[in-house]
């Protein structure tokens, strides 16, 4: 069982990753309209990996007892700017993301939600790992600026990213 507050905020949270996955959906598809087709193809696995993230709270609330309320999913940008830039929002907004689900946790531990501190403990941990992640790109594109050719060996690397594993069913 989860209060109706708790209910409300995962639901909240539910639409703030259905929106993480059109944005990486959105950046795949601007990836492969400036031609890098390494680029589109890990922003496309970042947004099955996010659809991921959506369906496990989704299951999260039902199973707790809770309702589903999906609202309507904000319009994410069409384009990104330059390929650093491109993951520089991306870690920006990973970073959000991380505030927003320990903001989270702090509710759960105000209500004394021992349940939904231990199913948002996933999430903490998961989200060092997404800012890790894009960390290890922007770094490369830093170092390369504006050479085409480092560009193209990032793109390749890119490219080599292997599909999300399914999450381990509860
Ligand atoms: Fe769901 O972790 Fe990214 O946003």
């Amino acid at each position: 069982m989860i209060s109706e507050k708790m209910q409300e905020a995962l639901n909240e949270q539910v639409n703030k990753e259905f929106y993480s996955a059109y944005m990486y959906l959105a950046m795949s598809a601007y990836c492969d309209t400036i031609g890098l087709p390494g680029f589109s193809s890990w922003m496309r696995l970042q947004f099955e990996e996010e659809s991921l993230h959506v369906t496990k709270m989704f299951d999260y609330i039902l199973d707790q007892g809770g309702q589903i309320h999906l609202k309507p999913i904000e319009e994410p940008p069409k384009a990104y700017g330059t390929p650093l830039e491109v993951f520089e929002t991306t870690l920006e907004h990973e970073q959000y993301v991380t505030r927003l689900i320990h903001k989270l946790m702090g509710l759960a531990v105000e209500e004394q939600d021992y349940a939904t501190q231990t199913f948002l403990q996933w999430y903490i941990t998961e989200q060092v790992e997404e800012e890790s992640n894009v960390n290890n790109v922007v770094a490369p594109l830093r170092m390369v600026g504006d050479d085409k050719g480092g560009l193209m060996m990032i793109d390749q690397q890119l490219a080599q990213r292997l599909p999300p594993l399914p999450i381990a069913p509860k």
